[in-house]
């Protein structure tokens, strides 16, 4: 069976791929305990998940796939942006930065509190190949947290059409419309095509 090295530490991240990719005839794996993630350097979104599948194919001789993602708030001109994991503290728990962010956008009408979900994915094999894609998801900031489930800023970010912030989602109805599952699904097309370069 065809491996693949889903190339996070995120909890979150690695229970939605799961999902999505469950059905695949592909075993997929994650990254061993002794594996050092590299600084995330990159300008970009796309950039800094090159960078993560590309340093793990490296160290794994594998297929890698790796997601960077984040929160772009248009009233915090793009913050946090590929900067989401990092916003408000390194070691801030996730309800801790949602509530950084809630604090920030205190007094931002709600015709301005607009925001996106980017997910950008690399599927990076060992021989070179690549294959990108960059997915979002829009929506609307919260003025309190909703909802229990997901992670990172999921209880803040309020999806219009289905009237509920992603945290009081369940995971399908994630998948069906999320920046992620987007992603995913542009990448599968490519790899359908047989568009790797
Ligand atoms: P890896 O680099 O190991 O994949 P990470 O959590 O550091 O894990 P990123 O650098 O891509 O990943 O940071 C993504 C940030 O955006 C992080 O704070 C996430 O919680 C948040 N985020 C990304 N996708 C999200 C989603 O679907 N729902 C809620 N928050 C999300």
């Amino acid at each position: 069976m065809k491996r693949l090295v889903i190339a996070t530490s995120n909890v979150g991240k690695i229970q939605e791929f799961s999902e999505a990719l469950d059905g695949f005839a592909m075993s997929i794996e994650s990254l061993p305990a002794d594996y050092r993630a590299p600084e995330e350097t990159g300008s970009s979104f796309l950039e800094n998940a090159l960078i993560k599948a590309m340093t793990a194919v490296k160290f794994l001789s594998l297929p890698v796939l790796a997601d960077d993602s984040g929160l772009v708030v248009d009233a915090l001109g793009g913050a946090p942006g590929i900067y989401s994991a990092r916003f408000g503290g390194a070691a801030v728990s996730d309800r801790d930065r949602c509530a950084f962010l809630l604090e920030r956008m205190q007094g931002v009408p709600p015709y301005e509190r607009r925001a996106r979900f980017v997910a950008a994915l690399a599927l990076v094999w060992p021989d070179g190949q690549k294959l990108t894609a960059i997915g979002t998801c829009t929506g609307e900031i919260t003025t309190s947290m909703q909802g229990e489930r997901g992670f990172g800023y999921d209880p803040i970010f309020y999806y219009t059409p289905l009237r509920k912030t992603f945290s009081q989602m369940t995971m399908s109805e994630k998948a069906a419309v999320s920046h992620r599952a987007n992603a995913l699904k542009q990448l599968q097309e490519r790899l359908r095509k047989g568009n790797a370069q």
